[in-house]
């Protein structure tokens, strides 16, 4: 297993060699139909895994298979080895002093809902929830979850008509009610990347814990925990080159410390008698049961693998691809497109033409994109549609892809007749 060495800033270069990246992805030479080879532009779902990270995987169960923690045998310690390190390799790549602020999950979902239970403890009726009107659902549903079983109000912060978070009525919404400001980093419709730095100010002059979903920004641009000043940051390994089934909660440790464990069993405790229990320490207070070491495992080449291309490298190609698929876009300009200053991300609809028959005639030319409401229907009320057509890249996208994408979009806007009846349908403001 050897990581490609190209690209390191070492070398001056900061252009990703595209051509050599996409030999590490054998799904991206595959033909999805007769003589239509695999552009895949879904990358904001889950993205596409390099062979060293499927080895990884096939390694740890060809060679060290066994339960960590526990064992004292040769395998029970190279796992347990293997695994920790990842612990370790989290904590350098988004800058969070220790290990044990480091806590595995099954993914960015489960971190938020451990948050919304173990923080939400010590909530009373009538404290408040901050999230915004951008958030995934994932972002939403534990804290109604909350506010069900505690008494709390939920609000949301408003976007603007630009499509960005309106930090003034954040301003005007945050009271000493408001106990947690939870918030995306980065939309995964609109690609807006909030500025963290000025929610946590406002959030730490007001004494409210701040919590970022950075789904959509880790595996993208570079991130820092202590820079950004957040107490919490929640993100998936599947949606940056790892396996599935891997999450991960960075929180200042001695928040940590003081909250509940979530869920109960082997692992996350210290002691167990016949009246009742002591929990472990932090990290593993909260990763009770086996966990999924496999996928932990793996989860470390996939960051390996991303650092060895540099994320500063990834975030300038993904502005370059973004910048390219808006300029071709303008050609239909019966479009509204939903983009802010955002990258990686580029989010349309007509009202002519549904989102998912868009996205059915694409596939016909092996394009996959995404068509719906994407976990965010607040947002789409907001938007005033039922859903939209979303393209989202990755680093082993080409402008080549982007091309293809586009010609695929012009039979379908041609089939359906969109451009011809413009006139009677803008979509402009
Ligand atoms: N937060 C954001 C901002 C997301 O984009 C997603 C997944 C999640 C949370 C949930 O991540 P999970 O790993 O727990 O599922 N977003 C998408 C998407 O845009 N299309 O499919 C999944």
């Amino acid at each position: 297993m050897c990581l490609p060495k190209r690209n390191r800033h070492e070398s001056g270069k900061t252009m990703l060699d595209t051509k050599k990246i996409r030999k590490d992805f054998k799904i991206l030479n595959r033909k999805i139909w007769a003589g239509k080879t695999l552009v895949y532009f879904d990358n904001a779902a889950t993205t596409q895994k390099p062979q060293v990270v499927i080895d990884s995987l096939v390694n740890y169960y060809e060679n060290y298979n066994a339960n960590i923690h526990r064992g004292v045998h040769k395998l029970a310690e190279e796992a347990t080895e293997a695994y920790e390190k990842v612990r370790e390799k989290v904590r350098d790549f988004v800058g969070a002093t220790k290990n044990d602020e480091v806590i595995f999950t099954r993914n960015t979902t489960e971190s938020i809902n451990l948050l919304a239970y173990s923080l939400g403890e010590s909530l009373e009726e009538g404290d408040e929830v901050l999230i915004s009107e951008m958030e995934h659902h994932s972002n939403i549903i534990p804290w109604y979850l909350l506010r069900d079983r505690k008494k709390i109000t939920v609000k949301f912060i408003p976007i603007t008509k630009n499509y960005e978070l309106d930090y003034s009525a954040l301003e005007k919404l945050i009271n000493k009610k408001t106990k947690i400001i939870s918030i995306t980093h980065k939309s995964n419709v609109l690609g807006t990347v909030n500025d963290i730095k000025r929610i946590a100010q406002i959030a730490k002059n007001n004494g409210s814990i701040l919590i970022i979903d950075a789904a959509q920004s880790v595996p993208h641009m570079k991130v820092d925990f202590q820079d950004l000043g957040c107490d919490f940051l929640v993100f998936s390994s599947h949606k940056m080159c790892g396996p599935t089934g891997v999450g991960v909660l960075v929180g200042k440790k001695e928040l940590l410390e003081k909250m509940p464990p979530f869920l109960g069993g082997g692992e996350m405790i210290r002691k167990v008698t016949f009246e009742g229990f002591t929990p472990n320490d932090v990290p593993w207070k909260f990763e009770a049961g086996t966990p999924n070491i496999a996928d932990v495992i793996a989860f470390g080449t996939a960051i390996d693998y991303i650092e060895s291309l540099g994320i500063e490298n990834i975030y300038k190609y993904e502005c370059g691809l973004t910048e390219y698929c808006l300029s071709k876009l303008k050609q239909f300009d019966f479009l509204k497109i939903y983009n802010s200053s955002g990258t990686g991300i580029v989010t349309f609809s007509n009202p002519l033409v549904h989102p998912h028959d868009i996205a059915t005639i694409v596939d016909q030319y092996g394009v996959a994109i995404r068509a719906g409401h994407h976990c965010a229907q607040p947002l789409m009320k907001r938007l005033n549609v039922s859903a939209t057509a979303r393209a989202s890249f990755y680093f082993y996208n080409t402008k080549e892809e982007i091309d293809l994408f586009i010609e695929a979009l012009k039979k379908a806007f041609d089939y359906f007749k969109v451009g011809a009846c413009k006139k009677l349908n803008p979509v402009g403001g």
